[in-house]
Formats: C-alpha cells, sequence, structure tokens
C-alpha cells in the first residue's frame, strides 16, 4: 500500500480558545460544537481531514484548566490523555487573551512531552494592528520550544492552508487510517446530543448549561418518509434548572428544539423530526455510573 503523510494531531489548549471552531473550519463541516461559554467540548472529538495526498485525523479536546471539581478533572484528564497518543500538537492560544495565565496550566501538562507542538496564535481577525502578535508570540517561545508558530483565524479561515502545510510536514508516513469519504467516527446519534447541548448554551447562562447532559433515546429511520424519527432527553440536577429550561408556555425548549432541528437537518441531510424531553437527575455530575450512561468516557486511572 501506497504510504502518505497520515497520522492524528490534537487540538489542545485553554477553555474558548476555539478549538472546536478550528476543527469545523479545517473540515468545512459542523463537527464540534462551539459557543462563547467556556468548557463547551466534553469529549475528544474526531474529525478526519482528507485530501488525495495526506490524512489529517484532528481530535478536538475539552479545554485544559486548572479544573476544581470531579467532573472537570474529568474533562481535562480527556484531553490530557490525547496527547499521549498524537503525532503532533496544536496547541492554541486566543490572541484577545489578557494574559498567559490561562495558558499557563496547559503548557505546564505538556512540558515533559516530546512530540513537536505547533503554536497556533487565533482570532488574529480581532487584532488589527499585526504588529502586536509579534511581542505576543515572545511571551510564548518563551516558555517551550514550539516545531512552528502560526497565526490564524478559525471563523474566517485566514491562515488554515498555512497551518495545515505546517502539519502536514510533521507527520510521518503511513497507511490512511479511515475511509477517504469518512469526516468523523461519532455516531450520528451523539451529533445529534452534541447539537442540542449547544443550543442548551446558546440559550441559557449561568450554571444551567453546565447542569446540562443529553441523550438521544430513539433514532428512527423512515425512509418512505425521507424522515429521521428522534427523541431526546435534556438531563438537568434540579427542578429550577427544569423550569428555566422548558420556559415560559415551553417556548424556551420549542427554541431549543428548532434551532437544533434545522442543525440535525442540515448534518444528516434529511428531514428531522425532533421530540425533546427535559428531566431531573440529580448531581448526575458526580456520579460515574450516571456518567458513563451518558457517553462519558475518562482514561483509566482518573
Ligand atoms: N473573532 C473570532 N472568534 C473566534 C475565533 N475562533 C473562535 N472564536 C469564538 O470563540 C468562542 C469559543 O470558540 P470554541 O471553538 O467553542 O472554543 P473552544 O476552544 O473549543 O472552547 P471549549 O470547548 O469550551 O474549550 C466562540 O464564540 C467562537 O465563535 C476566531 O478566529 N475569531
Ligand atoms: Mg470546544
Amino acid at each position: 500500500m501506497e504510504e502518505i503523510p497520515s497520522g492524528f494531531i490534537s487540538l489542545v489548549g485553554a477553555p474558548n480558545v476555539g478549538k472546536s471552531t478550528l476543527m469545523n473550519q479545517i473540515l468545512k463541516e459542523k463537527i464540534s460544537i462551539t459557543c462563547p461559554k467556556p468548557q463547551t467540548t466534553r469529549n475528544r472529538i474526531v474529525g478526519i481531514y482528507n485530501t488525495p495526498r495526506c490524512q489529517m485525523v484532528f481530535v478536538d479536546t475539552p479545554g485544559i484548566h486548572r479544573a476544581r471539581d470531579t467532573f472537570n478533572k474529568i474533562l481535562v484528564d480527556i484531553a490530557l490523555a490525547t496527547l499521549k497518543d498524537v503525532d503532533v500538537v496544536a496547541f492554541i492560544a486566543d490572541v484577545t487573551a489578557r494574559s498567559v495565565d490561562l495558558d499557563r496550566f496547559a503548557l505546564q501538562a505538556m512540558e515533559t512531552l516530546s512530540t513537536p507542538v505547533v503554536l497556533v496564535l487565533n482570532k488574529v481577525d480581532l487584532v488589527k494592528d499585526k504588529t502586536l502578535l509579534l511581542p505576543l508570540m515572545q511571551r510564548y517561545v518563551e516558555q517551550r520550544d514550539f516545531a512552528a508558530v502560526v497565526p490564524v483565524s478559525a471563523l474566517t479561515g485566514d491562515g488554515v492552508p498555512e497551518l495545515l502545510a505546517e502539519l502536514e510536514r510533521r507527520l510521518p508516513k503511513g497507511p490512511r487510517y479511515y475511509p477517504e469519504d469518512l469526516v468523523t467516527d461519532q455516531p450520528e446519534r451523539f451529533l445529534v446530543a452534541e447539537i442540542v447541548r449547544e443550543k442548551v448554551f446558546h440559550l441559557t447562562e449561568e450554571e444551567v448549561p453546565y447542569a446540562t447532559a443529553v441523550t438521544v433515546d430513539a433514532f428512527k429511520e423512515e425512509p418512505e418518509k425521507n424522515l429521521i424519527r428522534i427523541e431526546a432527553t435534556i438531563h438537568v440536577e434540579r427542578d429550577s434548572q427544569k423550569g428555566i429550561l422548558i420556559g415560559k408556555g415551553g417556548g424556551r425548549l420549542k427554541e431549543i428544539g428548532r434551532l437544533a432541528r434545522e442543525d440535525v437537518e442540515r448534518v444528516l441531510g434529511c428531514r428531522v423530526y425532533l421530540g425533546l424531553h427535559v428531566r431531573v437527575q440529580k448531581n448526575w455530575r458526580r456520579d460515574r455510573r450516571v456518567l458513563r450512561e451518558f457517553g462519558y468516557r475518562w482514561p483509566r486511572g482518573t
């Protein structure tokens, strides 16, 4: 079999720096959900970038931060565990962040890592005076050796071709690990649950998005009607959160359902009926059995 540049690239960094937006920009598809609120991504999300001459398997991860509770520690461990499994690490930093303090924790976690790390300075569309990027870059370079530094805008796509070229140069030669037409290995049910969770993140505030998990309970294709019938449950921790999610006269839940259905139809490429239910599952974030049921998989030993 012909060997091509092929391998795994982890997208890591502090919360909210634009890791998932970058993944979607590279793949030109919405594979990973995004939100202006931090700690949106909760799993390792695989996105596969295929060209005739290479295959890059991107692994989007939860934001690395100094977590205080068990649930967030699990998320950080999921992100850190990817570092050991990949050929190249793309470390994403937000050029609009006031200081590098937020990144320091993630940089410390990578101190002993021998894998090449490419520094991605993201959100450059927000910086008018590009000469400001140089001192910023300096601050990172003082902290560790980077294989390359690439300024990008994950939002506009600026700099992304240059980033892909830098990453490709650092991949080992090997086979394609996934079929050439596959964009993700996420099951459709997971994509749907994530889209619903994204709408909850966008339409609720404070602790509510963080107390939310989504499961898909039924997924039935009705080809004769060109329809997929989906039933999903939004789990929250308290009755008060359930009330907020449902909203006055059911308005908020209806809006979440409408926005999610539109996205799901786009992703699945057919008409969708999406039934949403809200259920209180007390303290699910502290219950490892329930966490497993909700699809969270964390590395052994944590
Ligand atoms: N202006 C601008 N905004 C960006 C850019 N990249 C990401 N954003 C915004 O930054 C916010 C966070 O983006 P995400 O992609 O969700 O960030 P993340 O790093 O995946 O965040 P977590 O999953 O929570 O760790 C969203 O509101 C994005 O639209 C960029 O290049 N320019
Ligand atoms: Mg994310």
